[in-house]
């Protein structure tokens, strides 16, 4: 299936626009040839037929006799509509339970109720937008922070598809010239240059490699930053957690071993999520259930992309702060040595451990200080880069799998070209890239990844 083909849904789909529960408004959309034939038969008011384009109606929808909620009807005539059929909003007062009646009228008149993702769905194979910013819509209703918004924006505004579509037509130049040359097999002659072809694909290869890394800030954006608080028990971990969330989540106490499970919560820092995990002090344990909670700690540290290494400056020798400090850098995960309880310490004394420990954030967890510091040192730590400058930054996994499967033909391409293998090779490699290029804008589709994709859609987009 191609999306450019033209496609002719015969049914008319409805279904909730907004969330269930009571508001202020609900709107019920429709989409589809017979969307405003459908909305006429229970609408009360002028002939919704006939009526311009983008044009707001006043009117009753009723039941029979009896009136269900007085609405405004929008129109949008096809193909000026998000899927590009005629589709009509109403918009109800919103009660859950004039809702429900709303689509149940409209389904009695010849509606079907939508699957999930069917609207945008539609909106894509009707020409709308590529597969990449269909998919950039859902990632946009599920935006939470301002990272999320901007990848999930520049996405759906189409800044990603047109850098995989310059990659593909590039490509494609130099197959049909491999094409071409197949075709005058007999002649031997070489319509596309070798040496241009190895430069182009190692451009493009470049260009690749760049998207491809771009996914773990990608990834760090969508998901959240695991960021573990780790130290010896009574440090002031669940203190700084506390602290960080504003809230008095973790139990905190004198007692070393408060903390015997983790505790996690996410804050946004600079438009980027954090999740802290509060973790249980590492030490030899007392007994099984704090065992059990150590092993937690260590493993959250293994998984996490940033560990804030707590460390009591009361209590904690030089000697002990740098054996730790070895432990960490050994386990090669991104961290920060943070010396905690600096309000308990003499100016000098902290001096002398800065000085010993140049790394090292000295910090109170329970009067707030340098905190601020420390939350721009995390940023740092996770090397966002500079992607808030609008470069493009893939977030999407299914896309990171056509990128990484499109890298390895290239790597054949080039290797093929190195050891003077015939065309009719090259253009079988060429073929693949293209393919995988082409599954990631849509250009190249099956029912089954269109399934998958909008399968994971809410009701109602
Ligand atoms: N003076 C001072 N006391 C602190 C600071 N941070 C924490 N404390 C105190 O240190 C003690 C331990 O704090 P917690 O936050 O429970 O320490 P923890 O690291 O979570 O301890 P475990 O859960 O037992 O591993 C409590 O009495 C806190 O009030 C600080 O910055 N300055
Ligand atoms: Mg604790």
């Amino acid at each position: 299936m191609s999306a450019s083909a033209v496609n002719d849904f015969n049914d008319t789909i409805v279904a909730l626009a907004t969330p269930r529960g009571v508001g202020a408004i609900g709107i019920v959309r429709l989409s589809g040839p017979r969307s405003i034939d459908i909305a006429n038969g229970i609408f009360k008011g002028k002939d919704l037929s006939g009526q311009a384009s983008h044009t707001i109606h006043f009117g009753k929808i009723v039941d029979g006799e009896s009136i269900v909620d007085e609405v405004l009807v929008s129109l949008f005539i096809a193909p000026r509509s998000f899927t590009k059929e005629d589709v009509v909003e109403i918009s109800t007062h919103g009660s859950p339970f004039i809702l429900e009646k709303v689509v149940k009228l409209l389904l009695k008149n010849g509606a079907r109720l939508a699957k999930a993702g069917e609207f945008t769905q539609r909106a894509f194979l009707n020409g709308q937008f590529d597969l990449a910013q269909a998919e950039a819509v859902a990632d946009l209703i599920n935006s939470d922070s301002e990272a999320t918004h901007m990848a999930a924006m520049h996405q759906m505004r189409g800044g990603f598809s047109r850098k995989i579509k310059a990659l593909r037509e590039e490509l494609i130049h130099f197959a049909s010239m491999i094409e071409l040359e197949l075709d005058f097999a007999e002649e031997d002659v070489e319509f596309a240059s070798r040496a241009g072809l190895t430069e182009l694909i190692n451009n493009l290869q470049k260009e690749i490699a760049k998207l491809i890394e771009s996914f773990t800030v990608g990834n760090v954006i969508k998901n959240g930053v695991p960021t573990v608080i780790a130290g010896k028990p009574n440090a002031g971990k669940s203190t700084l957690l506390n602290t960080l969330l504003e809230e008095e989540k973790a139990i905190v106490s004198d007692i070393p071993g408060t903390t015997r499970d983790f505790i996690e919560d996410e804050i946004h820092i600079d438009g980027i999520s954090f999740r802290f995990i509060d973790t249980a002090g590492i030490r030899e344990a007392r007994d099984k259930i704090e065992a059990i909670g150590i092993e937690r700690t260590k493993a959250r540290m293994k998984a996490a992309s940033v560990i804030i290494y707590l460390v009591d400056l009361c209590k904690e020798r030089a000697q002990e702060i740098r054996e730790e400090n070895e432990k960490l850098q050994a386990m090669g995960i991104p961290y920060l040595l943070v010396g905690n309880k600096s309000d308990k310490l003499e100016s000098s004394e902290l001096d002398t451990i800065q000085k010993q420990f140049p790394g090292m954030i000295c910090i109170s967890a329970s009067d707030e200080w340098h905190i601020d510091q420390l939350k721009q040192e995390l940023i740092e730590r996770i090397h966002l880069g500079d992607f808030k400058t609008g470069d493009t930054i893939v977030t999407n996994l299914r896309h990171i799998d056509g990128l990484t499967k499109t890298q390895a033909v290239l790597d054949d391409v080039l290797q093929g070209i190195g050891n003077q293998v015939t065309g009719d090779f090259l253009a079988m490699d060429l073929r693949q890239a293209l393919h995988h290029l082409g599954e990631i804008t849509g250009e190249i589709t099956t029912e089954d990844l269109l399934g998958n994709i909008f399968n994971k859609f809410c009701i109602g987009k």
